[in-house]
């Protein structure tokens, strides 16, 4: 890997198996307390802090199809309702599970609409290659605007002046997520072990940080989710910390600023995002014309996460010592990749490759 180790060495990264307190990690065993240390770092300077999990979330069938997709699938609305401090909070999900098959694995799409199917989420082809399904749209947590925190979830748990490591939307969104799974929990039809969490662009970062706080998803999968999401920071084309600030900065907690232009200084940069999953399986996929994103960051985010995966004795990205070409399908490792040619967008071509590689790894 003499080329490619070199295209990481460019990015002069801080090093993911060094604690805080300069200890090497050479253990498995001392990854769980890494592992804090990391969501800790990225709750504090990035994404800001999440309150705990509701103590319970109770839920309400809003609607019921049982002959959905031509008589293939039941496929239920249901409202997700659990307390906050100020009172109770509540969002609809689709929930899409296949008759012929007992125990099906599970994609929880955090979806940009709730459109069934959608231009992002063919939603048929899922279900007939074995898949269950469970989505919901992210502005029906808190609208995607600077609106100082005073839509749905935010305003919930907004208590006034806003700190430095307040959760940012991103956090939001992921932890929405997070309830969906309190509620597949609860359910005999689904593979509680194979739920992976999808998601594109602004939900794909949303995605890695939800499964990266939430032990219980199989795998995250990150569709061109660049600044913030999978690319590495440090070197990184296209849009840059400042950029994603100065346009989305209440994605974020308010310490993030602190690296606008200032990359070199952060003590973490994004492949601690993915190496946060580790031993579960991690998916990124890049678009060749998606520059705003860079695939190549993206793709140097995987090998950096690898040396993870090695801790454990598992391969992360397996890769040539090349950077991808287009067409390229990285399918053998942990972290599974793929770069398709065409802009940043969803596509079908996506969502096969993701079930490809949930297929190969379940
Ligand atoms: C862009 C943003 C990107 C990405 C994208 C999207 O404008 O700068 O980081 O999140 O939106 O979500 O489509």
């Amino acid at each position: 890997m003499f080329y490619l180790n070199r295209k990481l060495e460019e990015r002069n990264l801080p090093d993911v198996l060094v604690s805080d307190n300069a200890a090497v990690i050479d253990d498995p065993k001392m990854w769980d307390s890494r592992r804090d240390e990391i969501i800790k770092m990225l709750s504090n300077e990035v994404y800001g802090f999440s309150p705990p999990a509701p103590s319970k979330i109770d839920t309400t069938i809003l609607k019921k199809d049982d002959n959905a997709f031509a008589g293939k699938a039941v496929h239920s609305v249901i409202k997700i309702k659990f307390d906050t401090p100020k009172g109770q909070c509540s969002f609809p999900i689709n929930l899409i599970i296949s008759k012929d098959i007992h125990k099906a694995p599970l994609f929880l799409h955090i979806a940009f609409r709730a459109d069934i199917p959608d231009r992002y989420f063919p939603v048929e082809e899922v279900i007939d290659q074995g898949f269950a399904t469970a989505s919901f749209c992210y502005e029906d947590i808190t609208a995607d605007k600077d609106d100082s925190f005073t839509s749905g979830l935010a305003k919930m748990y907004k208590e006034g002046e806003r700190k430095p490591n307040d959760w940012g939307k991103i956090s939001m969104w992921a932890w929405a997520a997070q309830r969906v799974m309190d509620y597949i929990e609860t359910l005999e039809e689904i593979d509680k072990e194979r739920v992976a969490v999808v998601g594109h662009s602004r939900l794909g970062k949303t995605a890695l940080w939800c499964a990266a706080q939430d032990e219980r998803f199989f795998m995250a999968i990150s569709n061109e989710s660049g600044c913030s999401g999978a690319a590495i920071s440090r070197g990184k084309k296209g849009e840059r910390i400042k950029d994603i600030i100065n346009q989305f900065g209440y994605w974020f907690c308010d310490n993030y600023r602190k690296y606008m232009d200032n990359e070199e200084n952060m003590p973490f940069d994004q492949h601690f995002l993915l190496s946060a999953i580790v031993p579960r399986y991690v998916y990124v996929a890049s678009a060749q014309e998606d520059e705003w994103a860079d695939p190549e960051s993206e793709f140097l985010s995987c090998l950096a996460a690898s040396r993870v995966f090695e801790l454990f004795g598992l391969k992360g990205l397996i890769t040539q010592d090349q950077l991808p070409e287009v067409g390229a399908k990285l399918h053998e490792g942990h972290i599974g990749y793929h770069l398709r040619k065409g802009t940043h967008y969803l596509s079908r071509y996506d969502w096969q490759c993701f079930m490809e590689y949930m297929r190969k790894k379940s």
